[in-house]
């Protein structure tokens, strides 16, 4: 693989900079690296939001509403770039299962424009992708996914992130685009769509709706806040190697049913105060991150490792945001109860 990168970049794109971690990755690129200007383009999808962004002075940022197909739009923005990150996704797996259409488009099509962008204009490309690539891990199972972990995704939305890793290997390997990867494990933190299990069970309790559980509830997620993914994010596209893959977790394995109860404790709820609900076909059982490469090459460590602490503070932001999620709760929990869940 290719040796270790130049300066890091001043000048960076930023797709899919109004989404969840997305507009996490932002706000920590402003908070930390003074000399860095951001330019989001986001096409501001049901998952996107414009205010996720809003306090970030104009000098630093720029927002670009747009789709990551555009090649004409693609051409303009990265004639102005060193750098992309690439977030920009259809990232829920119930919303693949239900039509995988949408998913094809944006992370397969999408990453295909945005690669050829970077070609053209010689860009450094990061990659966001995740764990969910390798498939899943047995509950039983001391293994732990690793950069060597053959692919093997489950759904619809797995499989065309697992598509769009492909494609960045490739145009790394034949043509010399400047790129790395990174597979996260599942986030959480401020501003997650209320689709998503930890801000759907909060919501839900904060409405006075009963939290509904999966399965038998022991599937396991590997939890990482996503200020600890964007710091990761950082460490990688400013000293990675060119060509490498870095997977990013936090040993932060726990099932459902765990993080359910800590919830339900957090918010004064008794413990079985929830209802059980059809399982999601396919359903991953366990996955498991070893992040020991980004540790050992680029000196990266998580700041949130006290699980409690980062579901409180994020238990207190949907409290206090009732106006950022109240809007899409109905359309939420009626998309859902269509389909048994
Ligand atoms: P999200 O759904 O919250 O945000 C996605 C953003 O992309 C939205 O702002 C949306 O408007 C934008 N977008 C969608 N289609 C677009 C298009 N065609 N052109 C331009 N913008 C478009 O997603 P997220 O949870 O923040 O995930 C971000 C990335 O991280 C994704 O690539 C996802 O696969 C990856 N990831 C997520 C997790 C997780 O736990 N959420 C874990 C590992 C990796
Ligand atoms: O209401 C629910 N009840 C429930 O038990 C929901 C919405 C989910 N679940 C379960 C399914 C999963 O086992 O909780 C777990 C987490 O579900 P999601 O929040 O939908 O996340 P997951 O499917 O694990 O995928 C997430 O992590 C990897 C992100 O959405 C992906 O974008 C990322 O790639």
């Amino acid at each position: 693989m290719q040796g270790i990168q130049g300066k890091a970049p001043r000048r960076i794109i930023v797709t899919g900079g109004a989404g969840f971690i997305g507009s996490n990755f932002v706000h920590w690129v402003i908070e930390h690296q003074p000399d860095v200007r951001v330019t989001v383009l986001d096409k501001l999808t049901y998952a996107g939001n414009r205010e996720n962004l809003s306090g970030i002075p104009r000098d630093r940022m720029a927002f670009v509403q747009g789709d990551i197909c555009d090649a004409d739009l693609l051409e303009e923005l990265f004639s102005q770039a060193d750098a992309v990150v690439h977030f920009a996704a259809e990232s829920h797996n119930d919303n693949s299962i239900a039509d995988p259409e949408p998913f094809i488009r944006t992370n397969v099509e999408g990453t295909y424009r945005l690669l050829e962008a970077a070609r053209k204009h010689d860009v450094r490309f990061h990659h966001i992708s995740t764990d969910e690539v390798y498939g899943d891990l047995a509950l039983d199972d001391p293994a732990r996914f690793t950069e060597e972990t053959p692919y093997r995704p489950s759904s619809p939305y797995s499989s065309t992130k697992a598509a769009s890793d492909m494609l960045v290997r490739a145009w790394h390997r034949t043509y010399g685009v400047r790129a790395t990867i990174s597979n996260c494990s599942n986030n959480y933190g401020p501003r997650q769509h209320i689709e998503k299990f930890i801000p759907r069970q909060i919501t839900n309790i904060l409405c006075g709706i009963r939290p509904k559980l999966y399965g038998d509830g022991l599937n396991v997620r590997d939890w990482i806040h996503a200020e600890d993914h964007s710091s990761a994010v950082w460490a990688i596209l400013s000293r990675g190697r060119l060509g490498e893959t870095y997977l990013i977790g936090a040993d932060g394995e726990r099932s459902n049913g765990e993080v359910l109860r800590a919830i339900l404790e957090g918010m004064g709820k008794a413990p079985d105060d929830f209802d059980w609900v059809r399982d999601r076909p396919g359903h991953d059982r366990r996955y498991a991150i070893d992040s020991t490469k980004l540790r050992r090459e680029l000196g990266w460590r998580p700041c949130h490792t006290d699980f409690a602490e980062g579901l409180a503070s994020t238990i207190a932001w949907y409290r206090e945001n009732g106006a950022w999620w109240m809007a899409a709760k109905e359309a939420v929990e009626a998309k859902y109860a269509r389909q048994g869940q």
